[in-house]
């Protein structure tokens, strides 16, 4: 185990669980196996839904013996969770659940999301396991600023946080002042929020001119939303924390399903939970081993409201590497974004997170943007709104059109749209105290 100190911070490897998360993997994939079949027999007895699905396709729970075979089921699909709402897709009955989370419905009904007693200790287990991966411990005292009520983020890290053993502050989100002045005299060592809060509070720091040597904050857990290196070097130089990234979504569980070690290099994904596969989202094919795709959940363990072969929508890519850290569960690459996060404009496919890589490779630029798509006659346009820093916002207004020229070139060269750039003033954009909103879509379709 390798054993470090930097500044205040340790950077030793410290795991959780390690009959699960260091497990041989020949072994992890037996128990995978023995947990899907017992799954599916619960699914099959007690959700209609699958019965039904099941029964016309012509499967039954035993025809399914190894992991190819899980390839025979059809997927689920969050519309299959519309249709089925509020409770038909629980597998036991209410008087069992003790817990309803609910996804956040930007359009139609929520999905609803059901626990049992011992999904809610799974939760904290494997809630537990990415904290501890992050560098969190029983000393920490840990600021969660996710919001607490039906979104999982508060109660999914909080409940982890505390089976850890750790001092917790549930905060929840917003009110920026009171995180910080809280942060200062609780000495918070470590910060749970999505990234773009991260980002955020990292500037409220600087302008206030906090010293982070002043703030005991070591570790920053952050999730909910696509984040690119470039932010992560940010926050991490401006505050001096271990910044890692972690990965959930509600319909599954909520946070916990995947996350990095403080080696930053890929999620680690709690495999003895969640069954994972790639697939083409066009087609539905299985893609072989390590290429990007639309990532398939499967749940094993839960009781209330298993899933099958469920589509998250994001985009992403499995391998499996022997990291320092030492566990030997397949590695999930940072999620690139959504496959309904796709903009088509003018026939082209672009996702927000291509912008966002291309932007920061220019000096100047903030990572703040906002791409708004609206309709001139027949005619679809791009803006797209960057924010610069201090430095480029002063400076010559011949510098600043070079940028311009510069970005809209770029995107030209590597996305094959063309876009009008536009810089705006630092702070200008708006900050998220959620999750981060990029694309204003303004089309009427
Ligand atoms: O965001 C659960 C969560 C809470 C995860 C706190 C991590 C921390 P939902 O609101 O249902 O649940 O949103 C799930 O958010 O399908 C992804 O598109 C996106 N997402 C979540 N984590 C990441 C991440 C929670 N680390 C949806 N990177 C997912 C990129 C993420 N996208």
């Amino acid at each position: 185990m390798r054993y470090e100190i930097k500044g205040n911070i340790m950077t030793d490897h410290r795991i959780w669980n390690p009959d699960f998360e260091t497990m041989p993997r020949a072994d992890l994939e037996q128990l995978q196996l023995e947990r899907l079949q017992s799954t599916l027999n619960r699914v099959y007895r007690n959700v209609t839904f699958y019965r039904n699905r099941f029964d016309q396709m012509g499967i039954e729970p035993a025809d399914i013996r190894s992991r190819e075979d899980l390839e025979k089921i059809p997927f689920t699909a969050k519309e299959d969770l519309r249709d089925n709402y509020p409770y038909g897709m629980f597998a036991l009955p209410l008087r069992e659940v003790v817990r309803i989370h609910s996804s956040t419905g930007t359009t139609g009904k929520p999905t609803v999301v059901g626990y049992s007693a011992n999904d809610l200790d799974s939760w904290s287990e494997v809630v537990a396991r990415i904290l501890t991966a992050g560098g969190v411990t029983r000393d920490d005292v840990v600021q969660i600023a996710f919001g607490y009520g039906l979104f999982t983020g508060g109660f999914g890290l909080h409940y982890g946080a505390e089976r850890i053993g750790a001092s917790v502050i549930p905060i929840s989100s917003g009110n920026t002042k009171r995180q910080l002045m809280i942060m200062e005299d609780y000495r918070t060592t470590a910060l749970v929020c999505t990234p773009s809060y991260a980002m955020f509070l990292t500037e409220v720091i600087e302008e206030n001119r906090i010293d982070p040597e002043r703030l005991a904050l070591r570790y920053g857990l952050f999730g909910a939303e696509p984040w690119s290196e470039k932010m992560r070097d940010e926050i991490q130089s401006k505050t001096g924390i271990i910044a890692t990234d972690n990965y959930g979504l509600s319909e599954v569980m909520g946070p916990g399903v995947a996350g990095e070690c403080i080696e930053r290099a890929g999620l680690h994904l709690n495999e003895d939970h969640f069954i994972p596969e790639i697939i083409d989202p066009e087609t539905g094919k299985t893609l072989p081993a390590g290429s990007w795709g639309e990532l398939v959940l499967t749940t094993v363990r839960r009781e209330a409201m298993p899933l099958i072969r469920y589509r998250t929508r994001d985009l992403t890519r499995l391998y499996t590497d022997e990291c320092a850290c030492g566990r030997t569960t397949i590695k999930m690459e940072k999620v690139r974004g959504r496959t309904d996060d796709m903009i088509i404009f003018k026939g082209v496919n672009v996702y927000p997170s291509q912008v966002e890589q291309l932007l920061f490779e220019f000096e100047g630029v903030t990572p703040h943007y906002q791409i708004v798509l609206s309709r001139d006659g027949a005619l679809d346009t791009m803006e797209i709104l960057v924010e610069v820093n201090e430095t480029m916002f002063f400076d010559e207004m011949k510098k600043q059109s070079n940028l311009v020229q510069q970005i809209g070139d770029s995107i030209r060269a590597t996305l094959g749209v063309t876009a009008r750039v536009k810089l705006v003033e630092p702070r200008s954009l708006e900050r998220f105290q959620g999750k981060a909103r990029r694309v204003v879509d303004e089309r009427e379709i």
